[in-house]
C-alpha cells in the first residue's frame, strides 16, 4: 500500500477494530492482525508491543482511530 488517506485508514481501523470488544476501539491483537494483513512493510512482532504502546496516549490499553491516525500518518511519512 503506497499512500493511504485518512479515508482508508478509517476503514482499515474499522474493520479490525470491529471484530471484538469495543467496535471504535483497537485492542493489542486486533492491532496485530490489523499491521500483519494491511501493513506488512511495517516491522511487526516484536514491535507490535512498541507500537501499542505509542499509540496509546491515554493508556486505556486500546487504541481509539485518532491515536491510530496520528501513529501511523508517522510510520508511512
Ligand atoms: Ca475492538
Ligand atoms: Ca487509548
Amino acid at each position: 500500500m503506497a499512500k493511504t488517506s485518512t479515508e482508508e485508514l478509517r476503514k482499515v481501523f474499522a474493520k479490525y477494530a470491529s471484530k471484538g470488544g469495543d467496535p471504535n476501539q483497537l485492542s493489542q491483537c486486533e492491532l496485530k492482525e490489523l499491521i500483519e494483513k494491511e501493513f506488512p512493510n511495517v516491522p511487526k512482532a516484536s514491535t507490535i508491543d512498541a507500537v501499542f504502546k505509542e499509540m496509546d496516549k491515554n493508556n486505556d490499553g486500546e487504541v481509539s482511530f485518532e491515536e491510530f491516525e496520528a501513529v501511523m500518518a508517522k510510520l508511512m511519512g
